[in-house]
C-alpha cells in the first residue's frame, strides 16, 4: 500500500503513517462505533447516498451522533478518492464513539472519531468468480436481532469473524450463517440468494444486514422479470438449490458452487448467477457519483 496514501481523520487529510487514533477510543476498547464499505468503479462511487444513509442509520441505532452532516460525509468520501487519484477502489468510512476512559459508558466520550480510508481494490475472489466459491454452513449462529441487530454495521464484527474462522478451518471460501431460529441468515460479509426452477429465494433481513448489493440484485431480478420470494430458508432449500450466489460490496455477486462438500446444481456457476454477475458489472461501471 502506498505510503503517500491520504486518510481523512477528524477534519484533516493526513498521510497514512500519521493517521492514528487513541488507545482510549471506545471503537478500540469496545468495538463501539459504526462503519461502511463502499466501492468506486470507473471513477464513480457506487450507491453512495445509500451507504451514507445506512452509516447514519447504524449510528442512530447505537445513539452515536455523527459530528458532521450527511452532505459533509458524502463530500469527504469523494474527496478522499480524489486526493488519492483512485478510480477503482474500496472506501471505508468509520465513526467510533471516540476517546473516553476505561469504563464503557459512552457519555464519557464527548467527541466521536471520524475516519475515511480509501484504497485501490479490484475483484475480491479472483478466479473464483469463474469456478465458484466453496461455502461452509458454520455452527456459530448469526447474532439475533434482539441482542444486536445485524442491520447495524458496527465495529464489532466478532460474530462474523468467528464464522469466518470456522469456515477457514473447514476449507471454505465463505461461511454461511444460520440464525438462532435455524434459518439461513447470510454470509460473513454478504447476503445469500438461491435459485430454484428459474425463481429466486432470499431470506428477509431481520437477522441479516440489509445489503445494498442485495438490493441491486433484487433490481436486476425485476429487470429480468425473474420471480423473487423473500422467505425463511433452511438446509433443504440450500442443498437442493439449482444455484446459490452471494452479494456484497466486497464480494460483488459471486457464485457458490459447493456447500458442505455437496455440489450445488451441476457444481459450476449457473446461468442465472452468470447473468446477474454480468448485469451487475454493467450497472456498477455506468452509474455512480463522479469523483473528479
Ligand atoms: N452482510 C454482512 C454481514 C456484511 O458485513 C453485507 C452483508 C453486504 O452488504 P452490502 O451493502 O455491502 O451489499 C455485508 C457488507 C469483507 C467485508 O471484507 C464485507 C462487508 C463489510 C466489511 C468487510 O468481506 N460487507
Amino acid at each position: 500500500m502506498e505510503s503517500s496514501l491520504q486518510i481523512y481523520l477528524d477534519g484533516a487529510f493526513v498521510p497514512r503513517d500519521e493517521a492514528k487514533v487513541s488507545v482510549f477510543d471506545h471503537g478500540f476498547l469496545y468495538g463501539d462505533g459504526v462503519f461502511e464499505g463502499i466501492r468506486a468503479y470507473n471513477g464513480k462511487v457506487f450507491r453512495l447516498a445509500e451507504h451514507v444513509d445506512r452509516l447514519f442509520d447504524s449510528a442512530k441505532t447505537i445513539d452515536l451522533e455523527i459530528p458532521i452532516t450527511k452532505e459533509e460525509m458524502t463530500k469527504i468520501i469523494v474527496e478522499v478518492c480524489k486526493r488519492n487519484n483512485l478510480t477503482n477502489c474500496y472506501i471505508r468510512p468509520i465513526v467510533s464513539r471516540g476517546p473516553g476512559d476505561l469504563g464503557l459508558d459512552p457519555r464519557k466520550c464527548p467527541k466521536p472519531t471520524v475516519v475515511v480510508i480509501a484504497v485501490d481494490w479490484g475483484a475480491m475472489y479472483g478466479d473464483l468468480y469463474e469456478r465458484g466459491l466453496t461455502g461452509v454452513c458454520v455452527s456459530v449462529r448469526r447474532m439475533p436481532a434482539e441482542a444486536m441487530p445485524p442491520n447495524v454495521k458496527s465495529l464489532n464484527y466478532l460474530n462474523n469473524i468467528l464464522g469466518k474462522i470456522e469456515a477457514n478451518y473447514k476449507g471454505g471460501d465463505e461461511a454461511i450463517f444460520f440464525d438462532t431460529n435455524g434459518y439461513i441468515s447470510e454470509g460473513s460479509g454478504d447476503n445469500i440468494f438461491i435459485v430454484k426452477n428459474g425463481k429466486i429465494v432470499t431470506p428477509p433481513t431481520l437477522n441479516s444486514l440489509d445489503g445494498i448489493t442485495r438490493f441491486v440484485a433484487l433490481e436486476i431480478a425485476t429487470t429480468l422479470g425473474i420471480d423473487v420470494t423473500e422467505r425463511n430458508i433452511g438446509y433443504f432449500d440450500l442443498y437442493a438449490a439449482d444455484e446459490v450466489f452471494v452479494t456484497g460490496t466486497a464480494a460483488e455477486i459471486a457464485p457458490i458452487t459447493t456447500i458442505d462438500g455437496r455440489k450445488i446444481g451441476t457444481g459450476v456457476p449457473g446461468p442465472i448467477t452468470r447473468q446477474f454477475m454480468e448485469i451487475f458489472q454493467t450497472i456498477v461501471t455506468q452509474e455512480g457519483t463522479p469523483i473528479q
